[in-house]
């Protein structure tokens, strides 16, 4: 599906929105805007052999404003089920935050995996 709406085309005179008042008048009428709301993605991380517990805290609570309790809860769940969701956001800002995710660990020297689905 794609992203962006596309725009409303024009409606034909005398249909939908724009009546004609059968005296020569025609009544414009406001169409009301059928925009869906964007399309959200969760950014996921997966759970590996290497990477330090804390180094995962610390990635929950800097990049997806976690707090410590809840970081460790997130973490421990991806340590026992093989993933868990950081946060649900839109494209670009999950796009975002899965590179700053992965340009961390890569400096830490760490194998830590970070994906987006749509949600
Ligand atoms: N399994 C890792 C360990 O035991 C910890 C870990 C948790 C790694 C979550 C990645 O996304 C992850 N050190």
């Amino acid at each position: 599906m794609p992203d962006e709406t596309p725009p409303t085309p024009p409606l034909p005179p005398g249909k939908g929105g724009v009546p004609d008042d059968g005296q020569g008048a025609v009544v414009v009428e406001r169409r009301t805007a059928k925009t869906k709301p964007p399309r959200m993605y969760q950014v996921v991380l997966l759970n590996d052999d290497y990477t330090p517990m804390e180094f995962v805290v610390m990635v929950l609570q800097e990049y997806f404003k976690r707090d410590l309790e809840t970081a460790t809860q997130i973490m421990l769940k991806i340590h026992h089920e093989g993933r868990g969701v950081c946060g649900v956001y839109s494209k670009d800002v999950a796009a975002t935050k899965v590179e700053l995710v992965l340009a961390a660990a890569r400096r830490g020297g760490h194998p830590l995996q970070c994906i987006m689905e749509a949600a």
